[in-house]
């Protein structure tokens, strides 16, 4: 937090602005458009198109259309299938949910194969007049590259959402589908704006409990609520059902009971919600049941429910993210990212052909960057969904700023055969805003759009979603679009350049940073740092073989560190810290630098979004610019324990000088009451300790040496989330700050997580000025303490 800007600038806030409206907020501007509207048919989603069109041209004209239900005398937009509107005679071959909107005289007409498609047209055509464009000779016909285009909600049945970041689930709570479905139709209707046509509405750790009569009620009610926005429901399956569910004392797939259960068990949910899409299914990994217990393969596994769903249409989506995650670590060959392709490779071609095997975009899991999965492209008479994971679990999880867009685009222009599906993992929750953070809004928003056409590049994602979510204004648009197509880049600065993969608490949250947490163990996200180099020899010649997972040339690049690329090394090759890279500095020197230049980065990025003031509502404005201030906290954070980490392994010291930031450990100071303690990992605090408070009240002093000017005074403190403890900062006993550490941070442990800070803007300071910091500790929260930094005004 900082005190003098935000106090500033919240002083301006005026009307509620939550951002509930994402992308569709249809703001005023100059359109001219017929005045009446005629929909051709009848169905709740041709209800759900002409109803968004009202709504959105009376948001954008002010104006309301005229509703017509035959073709009017006068111009109109005329909405209807090609089969209701043959008295146009209008000539065209459209796929499923494809599109087609073509001005036929004065009239904008928006039609297509399937009611669904003509309420995709109807978005776009609002999204092209939000954009400002032209309404002219309007002729434009948008078929989806994927026929299925899903998101899997990661939401457990008591309300509670694996890896969710925006609150708590809009679906479920306390083992029902909520009694306020409100929120579910409005998703439906984000989703649908974006092209999504199904929506898997339970974690792919599946409670069995789903499918019994009472929970397929439920889930009935969420299709309910779903189908006018054309968003089927599918549900994520366990694959124990037969036995946990079922009665039975097995769940072989091949036994003939089992091949029975699950036909009568698809039957009942079709009873009950007639367009069921289908099913996730993961098995056989992380703990989940899967063919395995009876010696069957995946194939076995997927087709018993496959056949069942066949005579419903439905489509069976079988993770392919299947790895043993008690590997053992000391064997240099094992490797994790091997296991997806060794898994499913020998299958090709037993799957039934509504199968669909979703894999991850990398071979290990969602890390800040990974190279494509080798799956791809190697399963040729296999149907293939990419799994993309908009929550970002190991990207900040929507404390950080961080558009995955560019990063999917680069997996999915390498992915050279077809993709029979999408499936995004979303990042919705209760929230006003749907996702914890206003910027992360954009990650669905780029989800839904590059699954319908991934042809799309970042910047046209961004500055669509810039303009519809905060308006056209250059600077905002630049600006924004600026922040958003470097966040990766920044993000990965700070948390695992290289090819290292994001060195977060791998086994803990997956938040703060904790460099060891991934070695020593069976998770096999290893990179193998040790004191004389770093990185996971992958290759053929002397690794783990994974590089011989590639297509030849592929294979080739990789196999060689000299042909690596500098992003990916240490994810293939193991190198001593002095290796040198394509830029000629070594890979410690790097490691170093990426992680001031990441820190600096977020710096920059509050610069920049500052001047957005007065551009935007303030509600919006302010709460970005929280955000951003608590992610340049965090991004020093990692900059300052990875960092500490390598140079501690590596033994070389830093090259570079930098900035003098007169800090003061609270462990010098002058305490009373307060303890030194060492936090664990050393490195995720200054000096690897803190001070932390036993009794009600203690307090932290020191006299300044730094030279007289203005500074920024930066309070380095820990807020855990078992208590709100309470402090006061005094310059010469004089009242400086007074705040309460209730943030929620995922962790009740001292370490990288809950390490934060209070920034005092511009105060003077002279040598042997006495700063003092009071904290009064809340439950089981002691009030600890880090540093105090001093940053002199430039
Ligand atoms: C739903 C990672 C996540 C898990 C997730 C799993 C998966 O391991 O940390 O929370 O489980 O991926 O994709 O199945």
């Amino acid at each position: 937090m900082r005190i003098a800007a935000i106090l500033l600038f919240a002083a301006a806030a005026g009307r509620a602005e939550t951002g509930y409206d994402a992308w569709l907020r249809y703001t005023p501007r100059a359109a001219t458009v017929p005045a009446a509207i005629a929909t051709i048919g009848n169905s709740p989603v041709l209800d759900s198109a002409r109803a968004e069109l009202v709504r959105g041209l009376r948001g954008i004209t002010g104006r309301t259309l005229r509703i017509e239900s035959s073709i009017p005398a006068e111009p109109a937009i005329i909405l209807g299938t090609l089969a209701n509107l043959q008295q146009l005679n209008l000539s065209a071959t459209l796929a499923t949910d494809a599109y087609w909107i073509k001005s036929v005289g004065s009239n904008i007409v928006i039609t297509a194969q399937n009611d669904r498609g003509v309420l995709y047209g109807t978005f776009a055509l609002l999204r092209k007049i939000q954009l400002g464009e032209s309404l002219d000779n309007l002729d434009d016909r948008q078929t989806p590259r994927s026929p299925l285009r899903w998101v899997n909600q990661w939401d457990n049945l008591d309300g509670t959402i694996e890896r969710g970041y925006g609150g708590r689930s809009i679906f479920w709570d306390n083992l029902r589908a909520r009694d306020d479905l409100h929120r579910v139709s409005d998703y439906g209707r984000l989703l649908a704006s974006l092209g999504i046509n199904g929506c898997s509405i339970n974690n792919v750790n599946a409670n069995p409990k789903l499918l019994t009569p009472e929970l397929i009620a439920q889930a009935a009610r969420i299709a309910d609520a779903f189908r006018p926005w054309g968003v089927q429901v599918a549900l994520s399956i366990d694959f124990g059902s037969p036995q946990s569910v079922g009665g039975l004392d097995t769940f072989d797939p091949l036994d003939p009971r089992v091949i029975a259960w699950w036909n009568s068990k698809v039957d009942e949910l079709y009873r009950a919600i007639p367009d069921l899409a289908g099913f996730v299914l993961k098995a056989d990994s992380e703990g989940r049941v899967g063919p395995s217990t009876y010696g069957r393969t995946h194939a076995d596994a997927a087709n018993v429910v496959a056949r069942a769903l066949k005579p419903h249409h439905g489509t069976i989506f079988y993770r392919g993210f299947v790895y043993d995650h008690h590997m053992d670590w000391n064997n240099p060959k094992n490797d994790r990212a091997r296991a997806a392709y060794d898994n499913f490779k020998p299958l090709d071609g037993k799957f039934d052909d509504n199968v669909i095997i979703q894999i991850k975009n990398g071979p290990i899991d969602f890390q800040v960057r990974e190279p494509v999965s080798p799956l791809f492209g190697a399963l040729p008479k296999t149907n293939e969904a990419i799994e993309l994971q908009v929550t970002q679990e190991y990207f900040g999880q929507s404390r950080h700023t961080v558009f995955l867009v560019p990063m999917w685009k680069e997996t999915l222009d390498a992915i050279k055969s077809p993709l029979a599906a999408f499936a995004g993992v979303a990042n919705i929750g209760l929230d006003d805003n749907w996702t914890g953070n206003h910027l992360s809004q954009a990650n669905l928003y780029g989800y839904g759009r590059l699954a319908w056409n991934p042809d799309l590049t970042a910047s046209q994602i961004v500055e669509e979603w810039t303009k519809q979510t905060f308006g056209d204004d250059a600077r905002v648009v630049n600006t924004i679009a600026q922040i958003q197509l470097t966040s990766w880049r920044t993000y990965e600065n700070y948390t695992g350049p290289l090819g290292l993969q994001t060195l977060t608490d791998i086994t803990g949250n997956h938040y703060g940073v904790n460099v060891e947490a991934s070695e020593r163990n069976g998770w096999g996200q290893w990179h193998r740092a040790d004191s004389q180099g770093v990185g996971m020899d992958r290759t053929v010649a002397t690794g783990t073989g994974y590089t011989g997972q590639y297509a030849p040339p592929i294979a080739r690049m990789y196999e060689s560190a000299e042909t690596t690329p500098d992003d990916l090394l240490l994810f293939f090759h193991h190198v001593p810290y002095t290796h040198v890279l394509h830029n000629g500095k070594t890979v410690i020197q790097q490691i170093y630098d990426l992680h001031y230049q990441g820190a600096e980065q977020v710096e920059q990025y509050i610069r920049d979004w500052t001047l957005l003031h007065g551009y935007m509502d303030d509600q919006r404005f302010l709460a970005v610019l929280e955000q951003l201030d608590y992610q340049a906290v965090q991004a020093d954070v990692w900059r300052d324990a990875v960092n500490t980490w390598f140079q501690s392994a590596s033994g070389i010291k830093d090259a570079a000088a930098r900035p003098d930031l007169h800090r003061m450990e609270a462990e010098s100071m002058e305490l009373e009451g307060y303890t030194p303690v060492a936090v664990t990992p050393p490195e995720d605090a200054s000096g690897g300790k803190a001070i932390t408070c036993p009794v009600q009240k203690c307090s932290a002093a020191a006299s300044i040496t730094a030279p007289a000017g203005v500074y920024t005074i930066r309070i380095q403190y820990f807020d855990q989330n078992t208590g709100a403890s309470h402090f006061r900062a005094f310059l010469n006993n004089q009242p400086l700050a007074d705040w309460t550490a209730l943030d929620r941070l995922p962790s009740a442990k001292l370490d990288s997580t809950t390490s934060t800070r209070l920034s005092i803007l511009g105060i003077a300071l002279k040598p042997g000025d006495r700063i003092r910091i009071e904290g009064s500790p809340d439950a089981r929260e002691p009030a600890a303490l880090d540093y105090v930094e001093l940053i002199p005004n430039k």
